[in-house]
């Protein structure tokens, strides 16, 4: 009762847009997570980008027990029908692109709630609605991958809201091809490699046990990887190509003061290090893979979307690249996808009954088929995935 009580509580708060008008939040409270309790957690964690003033002005009625106290599969419902709870997926970088597309294909078929994990609670927010995304079917909190300490308080806030975890997808990634010098995380570490990679190992080894606990029928950890990275593929061999090398630079902490900014110890190149942090990514699927599907039953995943030319990735891309590139990946390589479709592949690996395999590297071919891609030598070294796992540990302060 009381549980069903406070989810009927709707709470309003304002928050003031750029200085001018007021944008007004309503938070139904379903699920016993509380919308404006995650912009207050996360206020804390980011004073760079959640000023004082948003912090929500009245107070929150909390019911944490209500996700975890509902089983998966609950067997007694009316007429002896097995129902199935709705899965629980965090997607990180779910304000735009691939990851929002994701968050949309998944939140319309109504069986999901989606975790929104963002760095900006506003374009966020803004995202999910002018994508249609019925409120009840996502929540919004901050994470900011290129900080560890934020990494940590995303993880205890969602710990915290009692929510199961059944599915986690590491999708959020930067992209710097024209940076000069390399810029750096919160912890010193190369921004790409910090972010795309460190960040999402950090949060997917805290989050280990929430996936193991989860009831659900099909419990997945799903790191995006690419084609850019695998140097088996044309697109693959456009330089400059990725190469971890002996891992010097990643030994050394990516600081690019007492070693060097990139990974392979080499000097700093940003279209590299996003394809570094790619294999890494690729790598570390593997790496839980062999580490804990037998054990844990969760099916390890990674894939290559398509060229999903348009989205915000190219961002810091000269004017030039960002308008030739959308028609050369449709005309001429034909490996263009439109957000939509590519929102539509992941969330396949995220709910597709027959995309259970683990250790895969799904890719998709002309006819949008699913299959089993082959990774390029680098990226399915077991040995440099069991150095760069043991390495990584050690950055993030788990080892
Ligand atoms: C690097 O340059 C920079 O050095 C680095 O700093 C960083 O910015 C990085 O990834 C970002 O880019 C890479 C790039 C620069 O250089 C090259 O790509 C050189 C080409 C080397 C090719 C090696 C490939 C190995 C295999 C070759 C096999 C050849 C196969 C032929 C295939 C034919 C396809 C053409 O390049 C750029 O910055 C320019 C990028 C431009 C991309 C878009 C190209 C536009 C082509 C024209 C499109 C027109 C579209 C019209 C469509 C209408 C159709 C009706
Ligand atoms: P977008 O730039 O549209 O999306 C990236 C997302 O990551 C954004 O939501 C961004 O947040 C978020 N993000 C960036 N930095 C951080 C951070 N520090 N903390 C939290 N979130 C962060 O690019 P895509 O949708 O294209 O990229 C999504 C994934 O797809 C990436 O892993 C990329 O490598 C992969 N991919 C993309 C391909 C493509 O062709 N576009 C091809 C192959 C793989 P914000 O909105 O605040 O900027
Ligand atoms: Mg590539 C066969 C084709 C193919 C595919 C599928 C991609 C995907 N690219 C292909 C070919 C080529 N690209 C060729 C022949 C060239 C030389 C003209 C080329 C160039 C190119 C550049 C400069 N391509 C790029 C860039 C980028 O800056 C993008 C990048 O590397 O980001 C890391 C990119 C990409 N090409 C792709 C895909 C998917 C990307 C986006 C990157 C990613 O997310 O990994």
């Amino acid at each position: 009762m009381a549980l069903q009580a406070a989810s009927l509580v709707a709470s309003t708060f304002a928050i003031p847009k750029e200085g001018k008008a007021t944008v007004s939040f309503k938070d139904s409270n379903l699920f016993g997570v509380s919308l404006s309790d995650h912009v207050k957690a996360d206020c804390s964690s980011s004073a760079l980008r959640c000023k004082k003033e948003f912090r929500p002005r009245i107070g929150v009625v909390r019911a944490q027990t209500i996700a975890t106290a509902t089983p998966a599969i609950d067997r007694a419902a009316p007429g002896g029908k097995k129902t199935l709870r709705k899965g629980s997926v965090i997607i990180t970088g779910a304000s735009s692109g691939l990851g929002l597309a994701t968050a949309k294909s998944l939140a319309e078929t109504g069986k999901w709630h989606v975790i929104m994990a963002c760095r900006d609670f506003l374009k966020a927010e803004r995202a999910a609605k002018s994508a249609g995304m019925a409120k009840e079917n996502y929540t919004i909190m901050h994470l900011d991958l290129a900080s560890l300490d934020s990494v940590r308080q995303f993880v205890d806030s969602f710990k915290r809201s009692g929510r199961p975890l059944d599915v986690l997808v590491c999708n959020a990634a930067v992209y710097q091809p024209t940076a000069k010098a390399p810029s750096f995380t919160a912890e010193g570490f190369e921004l790409s490699v910090g972010t795309n990679h460190l960040g999402h190992f950090l949060l997917s080894r805290l989050l280990l046990t929430d996936l193991k606990e989860s009831d659900y029928p099909s419990k997945r950890l799903i790191i995006v990887g690419s084609i850019t990275g695998n140097t088996n593929t044309l697109a693959g061999n456009v330089p400059p190509k990725a190469n971890l090398g002996d891992l010097r630079g990643l030994a050394g902490g990516l600081n690019g003061l007492n070693s060097s900014s990139m990974i392979d110890g080499a000097d700093f190149d940003g279209a590299k290090a996003y394809k570094d942090s790619k294999v890494c990514n690729m790598l570390t699927m593997q790496e839980f893979h062999r580490r804990f599907h037998e054990e844990t039953g969760i099916t390890f995943a990674s894939l290559y979307p398509g060229c999903i030319a348009t989205t915000g990735l190219f961002r810091e891309h000269i004017p030039l690249f960002r308008l030739l590139f959308p028609p050369f990946q449709k005309y001429i390589t034909k490996g263009y996808v439109s957000e939509e479709e590519a929102g539509k592949r992941l969330a396949q690996v995220v709910s597709d009954p027959s995309l259970t395999k683990s250790g895969v590297y799904w890719s998709w071919n002309k006819d949008s088929a699913s299959f089993e891609n082959q990774l390029s030598q680098e990226a399915s070294d077991a040995e440099k995935a069991r150095k760069v796992w043991e390495l990584s540990e050690k950055l993030v302060g788990l080892a």
